[in-house]
């Protein structure tokens, strides 16, 4: 990904959009990190989508694989991101973070509450998904693989 391109990182409330930026910030700037206590982040407030979305190229989209109350409402916030006109032909990451929580749901789990291959066949863009932790740093180097990816559907 070049430095013009923009990711527009989406997710419910608190899943760790903020963490997992700081983190990806700091892997980009060092080549890794240490992942020790992570830092702190406040609830993020006021983003310019309409910005956003303009110079979109690629959509994370963050679920909390830990927060069984949110799930149905990330689903439903996901379906709404993929059927988005100006989001069409962007490709997606679906993240699901927190996979160092002791007491998550499995992927099989989390991917047959969404429906996951339904989604993904009948949603116009290249759908990848990943897992990952903000806090340990399972999984980011797969995520920034994937930033710097080209993926055609
Ligand atoms: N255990 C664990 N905690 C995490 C992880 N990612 C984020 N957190 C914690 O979850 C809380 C919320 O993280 P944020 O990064 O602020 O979440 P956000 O999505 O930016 O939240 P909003 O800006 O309010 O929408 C913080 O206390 C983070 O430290 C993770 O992978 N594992
Ligand atoms: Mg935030």
């Amino acid at each position: 990904m070049t430095s013009k391109e923009v990711c527009l990182l989406l997710g419910a409330t608190g899943v760790g959009k903020t963490l997992l930026l700081k983190r990806l910030q700091m892997i980009s700037l060092h080549g890794s990190c240490e992942m020790g206590t992570p830092p702190s982040t406040l609830p993020t407030v006021g983003t310019n989508l309409t910005d956003l979305t303009l110079k979109k190229k690629k959509v994370t989209f963050m679920v909390d694989s830990a927060n069984i109350v949110q799930i149905s409402s990330s689903c439903v916030q996901l379906l709404s991101v993929l059927s988005a006109e100006p989001l069409r032909s962007t490709s997606v990451l679906i993240l699901f973070n927190k996979r160092d929580m002791p007491c998550i749901m499995s992927l099989t789990e989390i991917k047959s509450l969404f429906r996951m291959d339904d989604i993904i066949a009948s949603a116009p863009q290249p759908i990848t998904t990943l897992e990952a932790s903000a806090r340990s740093g399972q999984g980011l180097q797969e995520v920034l693989g994937w930033l710097e990816s080209v993926t055609v559907k």
